[in-house]
């Protein structure tokens, strides 16, 4: 199978964009609607400068239910298809290896597996044959359940230790290194301390010779800092600022790339962290 290559770009990090179509983007009859509604904000997002769209079809939030796997199939199929027929960059967020195998048929180039692997003993095998990129973020277990994973000695080094350990597990399975990208995977299994101190030590991950990624948007660690003084969590629409900053702080400190709702703005934010780093 060829292979194919992780997406880079000579002039900034890589910026990949959201795209959920998670229930509410296709209730009930709204199907075609909803999928137009998800192909515009792609299209949107890819003018403003995203390298990938990065389409998922159940919600990894805190607390939310799992989604059987023909309907997580059903929702994200027709979007990469169409996507990927306009010669948009794809990649799937999906840890079940059935709808991985499914939308790399259908166009997607990238697998972004929030599991590392661990939520489908398949995946390797379907990366393998894929020859794509897999992104191995760091995972402790379902979001149902997710909250009371939260527990650490020391988060930089578990994480990485935990995090090596998926890679591992990808090269015995013959995945090859030059497939792997790492996540720490902000906000999973993480209180906000932790996200906090696994960015102050992002060299730690940067580090260990694979492509890292970050996914920080409007996470809530992002809102309980900008709280009110009443103590009042910022809500996600008043997040996108601090998103950018840690835009900046990612081109800054060697991150391949970051996941973000709001292209425009993070693709600015990452264009000036690459012209401070070129001017160095
Ligand atoms: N976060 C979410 C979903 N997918 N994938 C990667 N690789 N890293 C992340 O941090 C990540 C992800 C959850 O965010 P959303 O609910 O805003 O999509």
């Amino acid at each position: 199978m060829s292979r194919t290559e992780i997406p880079t770009r000579a002039d900034r990090i890589v910026v990949m964009g959201v795209l959920n179509v998670t229930p509410d983007s296709f209730s009930d009859g709204g199907r075609y609607a909803g999928l137009d509604a998800a192909l515009d904000h792609a299209r949107v997002m890819v003018a403003e400068g995203a390298d990938l769209i990065d389409v998922g079809g159940e919600s990894t939030r805190p607390g939310a239910q799992r989604v059987p796997v023909e309907e997580e199939a059903r929702r994200v199929l027709p979007v990469i298809e169409l996507l990927a027929a306009e010669g948009i960059k794809v990649s799937v967020d999906t840890y079940r290896a059935a709808v991985a195998e499914l939308a790399v048929a259908a166009g997607a180039s990238v697998v972004n597996d929030v599991s590392g692997g661990l939520g489908d003993s398949d995946m390797a095998r379907v990366v393998k044959d894929a020859g794509c990129p897999w992104i191995l973020m760091h995972w402790r277990g379902h979001s149902d359940r997710m909250a009371d994973l939260a527990h650490y000695d020391n988060v930089v080094t578990d994480v990485r230790t935990e995090l090596m350990a998926r890679v591992t597990d990808a090269l015995a399975a013959g995945v090859g290194a030059d497939q792997l990208l790492l996540d720490p995977g902000l906000g999973f299994a993480k209180k906000a301390e932790h996200n906090w101190a696994l960015l102050a030590h992002l060299d730690t991950f940067t580090s260990l010779g694979l492509p890292v990624l970050l996914g920080a948007s409007r996470k809530s660690f992002l809102g309980r800092l900008l709280a009110d003084p009443a103590g009042t969590v910022r809500p996600t629409a008043g997040r996108e600022d601090a998103t950018t900053a840690l835009t900046t702080f990612a081109g800054l400190n060697g991150a391949w790339g970051v996941r973000v709702h709001d292209v425009g703005a993070n693709v600015d934010a990452a264009l000036v962290a690459a012209a401070i780093r070129s001017a160095r």
